[in-house]
């Protein structure tokens, strides 16, 4: 069933200066619209990575293709042929969302959702037509499809994106699948002894009322003592579980920690979905998925960052959506939240690498971080923070994050804050994305305000310069605040607090393009802050999609 399209080349797009907002090392297709990630997983020294892919044109058409490309290291990435185009009566109207499960004996099989003939949401099977290809580049769909039918009483169009499936004591497959009834968002459990023949266990794994329908769901274990990722089947006493869901009412990823017990089919999570909840990221990022790679014993994370331009500017570039950079995922050390971090393979892009230590930041200043490409860089830097018994007094319980941080957008001056990083900066400073943080006392308590505002990211109109706010939940007494901040031509990819505050964001320069990209580290703050720690780099182009001769060694 694999489409016989081929994605265009990159030498059919317009040459780089008329591209200046196309990405140099984050996942993007030749051409056209992208949207989720689906099926990530590793198989016999390929990753494999599939996307929601409209072949034929750079805006969102429900006629989705399945598009896939395959890599050797995470950052180069090779196109195929797409796996499944939308033509049998159980996909005909488009092939959603879905995941990659690998069966006992080194078998990769796919669910995923078809919009059906009558455009009922559907759950399919596909298995790889020749195993023994490398690439795994055709795909066949099963001749019982569909294999999950529509659940009574549930909307046609709201029943998606099964997850990776797993396997529990009793020789079953577990799944679950997105859904909502009366505004009640739901996971609804699946279980399987043969990956076939599936039945609706009577009560969903989860269900929230008031959240709306839940896209794009995962469910997997993280160790409670370790970074290091486990296969989804893992259940011991040394996992919790998390049940990520994305609220389409929103466009956010809320998640949830918690206890999973396969017995009684009970998660129990500690923390609450409700729009204040732990995310994976306060920015641009929707409908993430995560994978379980065998070869480094880690979790990666990666989600899908839409446009923040116009359809015309859309239309005008020929392309849109990227997925994030992959991100490693663990349980902090508190068990309260995840941390994420950029894949450590980062560094076979680096180059030119600057470090300053010890640097005072005194306030009201900035310093200049030269001799890197500031348009396609990755940096780091840690502030120290002394005398904290000056910061404002500030009660921060009840203020919504990122409300508060447009309201105090990097112009206003606060004593501890705001202090960060200026990135795709023109020379004159017109023209930059701040992403900063403020720091707050109250009853001797401190709270660390992350921000990254977008507006005065451009001098055009007509773009969403959406303000982003998060905590950090860090000590600031005991713990420096780092920051470390992506920045690929458009993109704006920050992490807070060593990872545990993530805020994503697009931006479309006009002045601090290419070569005219300056980046700066700030402090507007009257505190002055030491910069204890700073090393950036620029980050070398890698050959993402790419079209070429099958053979990324
Ligand atoms: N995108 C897919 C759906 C999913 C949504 C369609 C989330 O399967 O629910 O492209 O962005």
């Amino acid at each position: 069933m694999a489409g016989s399209h081929h994605v265009g080349s990159e030498s059919s797009l317009a040459s780089p200066s008329d591209q200046p907002h196309r990405t140099a090392f984050h996942f993007q297709p030749p051409k056209n619209w992208m949207n989720d990630p689906n099926g990530p997983m590793y198989y016999n020294g390929v990753y494999h990575f599939f996307y929601q892919h409209n072949p034929f044109g750079p805006l969102f058409n429900p006629q989705m293709y399945w598009a896939h490309s395959v890599s050797r290291d995470l950052i180069n990435w090779t196109p195929l042929n797409h796996a499944f185009a939308p033509t049998q009566p159980f996909d005909i109207n488009g092939c959603w969302s879905g995941s990659a499960t690998i069966l006992p004996g080194n078998k990769p099989v796919i669910l995923y959702t078809g919009l059906d003939s009558e455009h009922h949401q559907v759950q399919n099977l596909a298995v790889p037509k020749d195993l023994s290809d490398p690439y795994l580049q055709e795909w066949v769909g099963y001749t019982g499809n569909p294999v999950i039918n529509l659940p009574d009483g549930i909307q046609h169009d709201d029943f998606r994106d099964p997850t990776t499936a797993w396997l529990a004591n009793d020789g079953k497959w577990r799944v679950i699948i997105g859904s909502q009834k009366d505004k009640k968002g739901i996971a609804f459990l699946y279980r399987s002894e043969d990956f076939v023949n599936w039945s609706m266990h009577e009560s969903p794994l989860y269900e929230v009322a008031g959240t709306g329908i839940w896209e794009c769901p995962d469910f997997f274990p993280v160790c409670v003592d370790s970074n290091n990722g486990v296969d989804t089947s893992v259940m011991n006493s040394r996992v919790k579980h998390v049940l990520k869901v994305g609220l389409y009412d929103y466009t956010r990823d809320y998640y949830l920690i918690g206890s999973y017990t396969p017995e009684k089919e009970s998660f129990v999570p500690q923390n609450e979905l409700t729009l204040d909840a732990l995310r994976y990221d306060y920015g641009k990022y929707y409908a993430s998925k995560s994978f379980f790679d065998p070869v480094k014993n880690r979790r990666i994370l990666m989600g899908w960052v839409n446009e923040s331009d116009s359809e015309t500017d859309c239309i005008a570039k020929g392309w849109s959506g990227l997925q994030s950079f992959p991100r490693s995922i663990w349980l902090d050390q508190n068990q309260k939240q995840l941390v994420q971090w950029p894949i450590e393979e980062i560094k076979m892009l680096h180059e030119n690498e600057v470090s300053i230590q010890n640097m005072n930041l005194e306030g009201g200043s900035i310093h200049e971080i030269v001799g890197i490409t500031a348009s396609q860089a990755d940096v780091k830097i840690s502030f120290k923070l002394t005398n904290l018994e000056k910061a404002e007094e500030l009660d921060m319980s009840g203020i919504d994050p990122q409300v508060f941080c447009s309201e105090m957008d990097a112009s206003k001056k606060g004593k501890f804050g705001p202090f960060g990083l200026l990135a795709l900066a023109s020379h004159d400073l017109f023209e930059q994305t701040a992403i900063f943080f403020r720091v707050f006392q109250n009853n001797g308590r401190y709270t660390v305000l992350m921000c990254s505002d977008q507006s005065r990211s451009s001098t055009r109109n007509g773009l969403d310069k959406t303000t982003y706010g998060a905590f950090v939940d860090i000590d600031p007494q005991q713990d420096e605040i780092s920051l470390r901040t992506l920045i690929d031509h458009s993109i704006v990819e920050s992490f807070g607090g060593g990872g545990k505050t993530c805020i994503t964001a697009r931006v479309y320069p006009t002045l601090a393009i290419g070569d005219d990209a300056r980046l700066f580290a700030f402090n507007y703050g009257t505190e002055s802050v030491l910069i204890s720690e700073l090393s950036a780099w620029s980050v070398k182009k890698a050959r993402i999609n790419i079209e070429e001769t099958i053979g990324c060694t």
